[in-house]
């Protein structure tokens, strides 16, 4: 453990570390951020008015649009001359979103991170190749000065070049890999190809993130790799990865919840769920000093766990996130996630890893495609074959999920592969 004081700390304690930053969080939005002062009158509330961590159901939300409307620096609640970093999310409707850091938030992130990986088994004798994007995407930087501070050797490969990619992990050492699950898989398929034997690698764990993975693909990445495969997750607005990690129960990601204070709500009412709920996670920031965030809807859906874990950390958990609610498609009204599909389809076991959803409208229904590769001698073999299996695929989908979807079995290599975050969908009724 990286701060075994910070990360089992007890229940009491924490929560009233938490209450000070959050006030201190408050009143600091509410003195020098215009945009959170204006949306705490029209909702007449107060940073006083806030007497527990509860009272924080009173307080207004933030939603990316607020990011974008004060784009770029409007939100900042420290002078520029404090600003040491700025990140940025592209995003795919236009204005991007801004971020900001003084030395201070750096350090935070840092430990963070460096929590996160000596969770995953990082150490000062870990080689860490870090194959997340570099430059204004948070993926590459943030893991890279958390692998710094716990003293490991940084390899900052960023994406792509997958062979090249692997000659290094080899000749060098590497021990832990950080990309993307869908880049893991990549790499493990490239590994193949170039009839690479594990025992020429060291690898022993992952830290994948920054989109969705099901636990049958941590299943699939495990055996390919062969490898500890631990999630991890972050945003851009509240500080990028290492909001929370997973440890080696493989049991939900812990909260960093010294540095943020997380709700579970009803994404349609905005009402605030009980434990054990899945639901839309929430965050406010509670050390954060160029940007703080008072109760980011994140869109992501999960489930909050306050059971002790195995490991000793007392910080709650979430489950793995199942999915936007942004990217929940919704089909003849039945509410499908893209990992579901993906863990249907890996639980099977009969086909690749590598899935792409479809969707369109015919005349006034919905139509849902699920093209997946199937093996060289699957996908050479008799068309009944084939056909046995979409159709064992389309019941096992429709039985679970409820949705009657058309399976198109293709060729290995059809799928796009990606080096970053993956695209699953494509919907066509949007475009
Ligand atoms: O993806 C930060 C990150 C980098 C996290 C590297 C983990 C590893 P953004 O580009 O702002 O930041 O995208 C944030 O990605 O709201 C989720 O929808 C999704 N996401 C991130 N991590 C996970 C995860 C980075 N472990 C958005 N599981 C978030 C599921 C994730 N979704």
């Amino acid at each position: 453990m990286w701060n075994p004081k910070r990360e089992t700390m007890k229940r009491e304690e924490l929560e009233k570390m938490q209450f000070l930053r959050l006030k201190q969080t408050l009143e600091s939005v509410y003195q020098l951020v215009p945009h959170y002062r204006k949306k705490f009158q029209e909702k007449g509330v107060e940073p006083g008015d806030i007497r527990s961590l509860e009272d924080i159901a009173s307080l207004p939300f933030t939603i990316k649009d607020d990011l974008r409307d004060n784009y770029p620096y409007g939100l900042f609640a420290t002078p520029m001359d404090e600003v040491v970093r700025i990140h940025s999310s592209s995003g795919t409707t236009g204005i991007p979103t801004v971020v900001g850091y003084t030395r201070g938030d750096l350090e935070v992130w840092s430990e963070i991170m460096a929590r996160t990986l000596a969770a995953a088994g990082g150490n000062h004798e870990s080689v860490i190749h870090i194959a997340y994007g570099y430059g204004l995407f948070t993926g590459g930087l943030g893991v890279h000065y958390g692998a710094e501070k716990i003293g490991g050797t940084v390899v900052p490969i960023s994406g792509g070049h997958s062979k090249r990619q692997i000659r290094m992990m080899k000749d060098l050492g590497t021990t832990l890999l950080a990309c993307t699950p869908s880049y893991a898989l990549q790499l493990a398929e490239t590994i193949e190809e170039m009839g690479v034997d594990h025992r020429d690698l060291q690898l022993k764990s992952g830290v994948f993130g920054a989109e969705p993975w099901s636990e049958n693909m941590r299943r699939v990445l495990e055996e390919k790799l062969p490898i500890d495969a631990l999630d991890i997750y972050g945003l851009s607005e509240i500080i990028g990865p290492g909001v929370s990690y997973e440890c080696m129960a493989k049991d939900g990601l812990h909260i960093n919840e010294d540095h943020f204070l997380p709700e579970l709500i009803d994404p349609q009412t905005g009402e605030v769920l009980p434990d054990g709920s899945t639901g839309e996670l929430v965050i406010t920031t509670l050390s954060k000093e160029t940007l703080p965030v008072i109760r980011y809807r994140t869109r992501d859906i999960t489930t909050l766990k306050r059971e002790k874990c195995s490991c000793g950390r007392t910080h709650v958990r979430m489950d793995k996130v199942s999915g936007r609610s942004d990217d929940m498609l919704i089909i003849r009204g039945v509410n499908v996630f893209p990992s579901q599909v993906e863990s249907i389809l890996l639980n099977m076991g009969k086909t690749e890893p590598h899935y792409l959803l479809v969707v369109d409208r015919k005349g006034n229904l919905d139509t849902l495609e699920v093209w997946v590769e199937v093996s060289e001698e699957m996908f050479s073999d008799k068309i009944r074959g084939m056909e046995e299996l979409e159709r064992l695929i389309h019941e096992e989908i429709n039985s679970i999920l409820g949705v009657s979807a058309e399976i198109k079995l293709v060729e290995p290599k059809t799928i796009e592969r990606s080096q970053g975050k993956a695209q699953r969908v494509i919907d066509k009724r949007k475009q």
